[in-house]
């Protein structure tokens, strides 16, 4: 089976900014499926987020932890196939504490914090595919757009300092869970480890305050980065 990935493309160093496009690629990769990384950076998902899939019969898979469940399903389970049922479970607590919480704290640092926007500027033009002074228009309607999402999650009221804290909690609780292991569970990485190595790897090469949070816990994984 062979797929194409809709998602935004590779900057810092990252297979893409967003953690959710890196995750569904590196499970891609993972599972051995073959896949093409479309280059229209203007086709819309289904739900106006990337990433998104197209397999060979041109059926569409939104958001990356539904595509990976249907790709799991369809594939015989060959990545997180291994897991008990209890560690399902705290595989899927742990994504949605990234991607539901974590995600949303670096959101705000990377759109909205003064200092953090003057860093990410720069990379703007890249991972939106347009040009500077397009950009110029762009930024304030999207950092609009931002401020409402915040807002709707809840975490968009409280004061920097605190969404600050929430991310530093965040980490913590990961880096405890984790010890010194090398995979989160068993001898080898699943989608579990994906999901980290896109979170903690967006917040180690992220410019600026972003990347003071990582330094300020150190969360063992260098092997996760390094392996997936
Ligand atoms: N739950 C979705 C989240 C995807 C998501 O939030 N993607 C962001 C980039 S990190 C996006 O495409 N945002 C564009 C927008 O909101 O218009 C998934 O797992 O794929």
């Amino acid at each position: 089976m062979s797929v194409t990935l809709y998602k935004f493309g590779p900057v810092m160093g990252l297979p893409d900014p967003s953690p959710f496009c890196f995750k569904l690629e590196t499970y891609l990769r993972m599972a051995g499926i073959e896949y093409t990384v479309a280059s229209d950076k203007r086709k819309k998902a289904p739900t106006g987020k990337r990433p998104f899939l197209v397999d060979e019969s041109g059926k569409v898979m939104a958001d990356s932890g539904l595509a990976i469940a249907q790709l799991e399903a369809q594939n015989g389970n060959p990545v997180d196939g291994k897991l008990t049922l209890t560690e399902r479970a705290e595989s899927l607590a742990f994504q949605r504490l990234m991607e539901e919480h974590l995600y949303w704290t670096l959101v705000y640092f990377r759109w909205l914090d003064p200092h953090g926007v003057k860093h990410w500027t720069p990379y703007m033009k890249d991972i939106l595919g347009v040009p500077g002074p397009v950009l110029a228009i762009l930024k304030p309607l999207a950092q609009r757009i931002v401020r409402k999402q915040l807002a709707g999650h809840g975490i968009g009221r409280h004061s920097p300092k605190t969404i600050q804290d929430m991310a530093i909690t965040d980490i913590g609780a990961l880096a405890h869970w984790l010890g010194q292991k090398e995979w989160g569970f068993g001898d080898q990485p699943t989608t579990f480890d994906a999901c980290l190595a896109a979170h903690v790897g967006k917040l180690s090469r992220s410019p600026g305050k972003t990347r003071s949070l990582w330094k300020h816990e150190s969360i063992a994984t260098s092997s996760v980065i390094s392996n997936v």
